[in-house]
């Protein structure tokens, strides 16, 4: 496989790094916390999207290389930015269901954490239903289960998307919803999406989670999102991903 061979190498070079998306509250506009999202200094191309090598994410090996060097490398970020006094809230830290097949998987991230010496409260993992059906059920839950034990938060992304089951909620830990986008993007404007979005706001409510609004691009959005009771957004309106040394002029202003 020519992209195993190009991301293996990519990784060798510590070319695959984390760009931060901000999470914000829809009231005050500040940053409540940072989502990580993988992206590839390309020596050539650029900066690369998941778009062109997001599929090293589904191969067990690739997928955990990379996410093991990611880890490191978001860790020794947030220890940088909480040493300068910074405090971004909780960073989230995609994993997919090939990451979750390893058996050591909340283990090896979690000494990562401890070596850097990071309060775990300052990460989240985010998953979404697919994790939570494909996997063996026992033994994603018994990860999730450690994370949490650890102080390690459990965000489900993409929620509305997959089976929007009820039963998730209620078999693993789930701190933190993330609405996905596609009910976001046509919110003022189609009634079903915005039945599903406040139906997804009560459900939060009610069960005491988080929920985050994902791909707010608009003003008119956030008003919608802010009428209909979520506190969090992540979207172009407020931010888009960027690099670290973006990120401290964002934070210079927005914390
Ligand atoms: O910016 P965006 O194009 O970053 O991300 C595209 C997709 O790639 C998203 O669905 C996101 O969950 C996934 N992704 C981004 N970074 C990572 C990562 O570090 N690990 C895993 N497993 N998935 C990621
Ligand atoms: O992990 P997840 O699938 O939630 O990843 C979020 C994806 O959404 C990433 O690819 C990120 O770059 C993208 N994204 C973030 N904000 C916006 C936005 O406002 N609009 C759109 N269309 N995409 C966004
Ligand atoms: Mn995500
Ligand atoms: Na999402």
């Amino acid at each position: 496989l020519t992209l195993g061979r190009e991301v293996r190498e990519a990784i060798s070079r510590d070319c695959i790094v984390p760009f931060y998306q901000p999470k914000v509250c829809l009231s005050t506009g500040r940053i409540i916390g940072v989502e990580a999202l993988a992206r590839w200094r390309h020596p050539t191309k650029g900066i690369l999207t998941p778009d062109t090598f997001g599929a090293a994410f589904d191969d067990p090996e690739l997928a955990t290389a990379i996410g093991k060097r990611l880890i490191g490398k978001i860790s020794s970020d947030m220890r940088r930015w909480l040493d300068a006094g910074i405090n971004p809230g909780r960073v989230g830290v995609n994993l997919s269901c090939a990451e979750f097949g390893q058996p050591d998987l909340a283990e090896d991230i979690l000494r990562i954490l401890a070596l850097v010496k990071v309060p775990t409260d300052h990460f989240e993992i985010e998953v979404t239903e697919k994790v939570l059906l494909e996997g063996r059920s026992d033994s994603v839950s018994a990860t999730l289960e450690k994370f949490q034990r650890h102080g390690v938060q459990i965000a489900l992304d993409d929620f509305g998307t997959g089976y929007a089951s009820l039963a998730h909620l209620k078999r693993f830990p789930v701190h933190h919803i993330k609405i996905d986008r596609t009910f976001v993007f046509d919110l003022e404007q189609d009634a079903g999406d915005e039945a599903i979005v406040a139906a997804v706001i009560g459900l939060g409510r009610s069960l005491n989670i988080q929920v985050t609004a994902e791909g707010v691009e608009t003003e008119g959005q956030a008003q919608r999102l802010r009428e209909l009771g979520c506190n969090n957004a992540q979207g172009y309106l407020f931010a888009k991903p960027m690099a670290v040394s973006e990120l401290s002029s964002y934070f210079s202003n927005n914390i």
